[in-house]
């Protein structure tokens, strides 16, 4: 006879038809998606989830940062809820599962429960973190950065995207700015499913990452001042040249991060050149350098390698150089039982399963702050993530989901 629960499987043609779903909106021009943060997309893709959300019975809060938390009752009205979630915001040239999987997932165990007749002591919400990408309002995490006390709110109001525009002005037009306080809830526990983002676990062949750290990052937003001058007419040895020191800067921060191997990442994805004319030297060049390792000192000492010969290169090109962190947090250690009812889980489901350290953020980096966290991983095809080309198969998508559905339940206490 199995034990309760012991059969659950979650309905995988109703997760991967939702995916695909949620995909048309916020349409990238190569089979991804560009559903950013606080866009008219954005709102399409909240109602979306919302009429799904209504459709299984779920009530629906928003917090004022625009976080989604739809519950589904327990029985025992005192008892914590277990929060299940990620975030639909994607990059500009994001894929279809990144943060997609683990909203949709969490809806799917919530789906799998109402088809089942399942009822749990505690209640069960699936999330919807807002600003999980950071690509248009910097940081990354935003608001389960608020909701962890990491950030005030005004301050993560007036975070602006590179048109000006704040976080507080463009939640209020898009209409999903919500009442209730952030980080009032409190969770008895927090799952997140994500896709790896990475390799190993296509390449070992395993279903399953049983994620017991998330690393560590720092976002190092550099300004550089040059002269502007004429790119023909100016001599060499007269040039204040930005766009140069901004060059060596790079080459310094890929040499920092291999010298500093393993376990350590370096590099820049967003850079602004002004004017950003053909023929005339920059005067000022902005760009985010992002380092990330899982070991604390490490991660430390990277910056301050950095920040030091980042300075020594542009006062050897006479060019004004400035450094502000936009975005930070330490190594996270995940919760151990959580950690191991994940294991267990895949166990029990017969899938293989390995140990793994998540090397992109997510918010339960976050949530770990306030409440026991852990995260479980699916392979993604080549480990290609933050691409348009981003792909998962189905198989890989529901065997994550039956091991999210065995550890939510497990976790919220099945009520015979
Ligand atoms: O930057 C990250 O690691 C996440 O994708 N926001
Ligand atoms: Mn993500
Ligand atoms: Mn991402």
């Amino acid at each position: 006879m199995a034990a309760p629960g012991e059969n659950l499987r979650i309905n995988g043609d109703r997760l991967w038809d939702s995916l695909m779903e949620m995909a048309k909106i916020g349409p990238g021009i190569a089979g991804g998606n560009n559903r950013q943060t606080l866009t008219d997309a954005d709102a399409e893709g909240r109602r979306l989830f919302q009429s799904w959300c209504d459709a299984a019975g779920l009530s629906m809060g928003v917090d004022a940062m625009g976080t989604m938390f739809a519950t589904r009752p327990g029985t025992d009205p005192d008892a914590l809820p277990v929060y299940v979630g990620s975030h639909l915001d994607t990059q500009p040239t994001g894929g279809k599962y990144d943060g997609v999987l683990g909203v949709l997932a969490g809806l799917e165990v919530v789906r799998s429960m109402n088809d089942l007749g399942l009822r749990t002591r505690h209640p069960i919400v699936v999330t919807n973190w807002a600003n999980e990408e950071g690509a248009r309002f910097a940081p990354a995490m935003l608001a389960s950065g608020v909701f962890a006390g990491i950030h005030t709110l005004d301050w993560a109001y007036g975070r602006r995207d590179p048109d000006g525009k704040t976080y507080g002005e463009e939640l209020e037009r898009i209409g999903w700015r919500g009442e209730e306080e952030v980080g009032a809830r409190k969770m008895h526990a927090y799952f997140e499913y994500h896709i790896e983002q990475g390799p190993i676990l296509e390449a070992e062949n395993t279903a399953i990452g049983v994620v017991t750290h998330g690393q560590g990052l720092w976002w190092l937003e550099f300004t550089l001042t040059g002269r502007e001058a004429h790119t023909g007419s100016t001599p060499m040895t007269l040039r204040v040249n930005a766009g140069l020191a901004m060059a060596r800067i790079l080459e310094m921060v890929q040499t920092v991060a291999m010298e500093s191997q393993p376990n350590a990442v370096g590099g820049v994805g967003q850079i602004f050149v002004s004017p950003n004319s053909r023929n005339v030297l920059p005067g000022t060049v902005v760009f985010t350098v992002d380092i990330r390792s899982p070991e604390q000192a490490k991660l430390d000492a990277m910056r301050a390698r950095i920040e030091r010969e980042a300075a020594a290169i542009c006062a050897d090109l006479g060019v004004g150089c400035s450094v502000e962190p936009v975005g930070h947090f330490d190594p996270v250690t995940f919760d151990p039982t959580l950690v191991d009812r994940v294991r267990r889980s895949a166990e029990k489901l017969g899938l293989s399963h390995r140990d793994i350290v998540s090397g992109a953020g997510h918010d339960a980096c976050w949530t770990a702050r306030v409440a026991p966290s852990t995260m479980i991983m699916c392979p993604c095809v080549g480990g290609v993530s933050h691409n348009e080309a981003e792909e998962i198969s189905k198989e890989w998508a529901s065997a994550g989901c039956d091991v999210l559905f065995h550890a939510v339940v497990e976790t919220a206490e099945i009520v015979e």
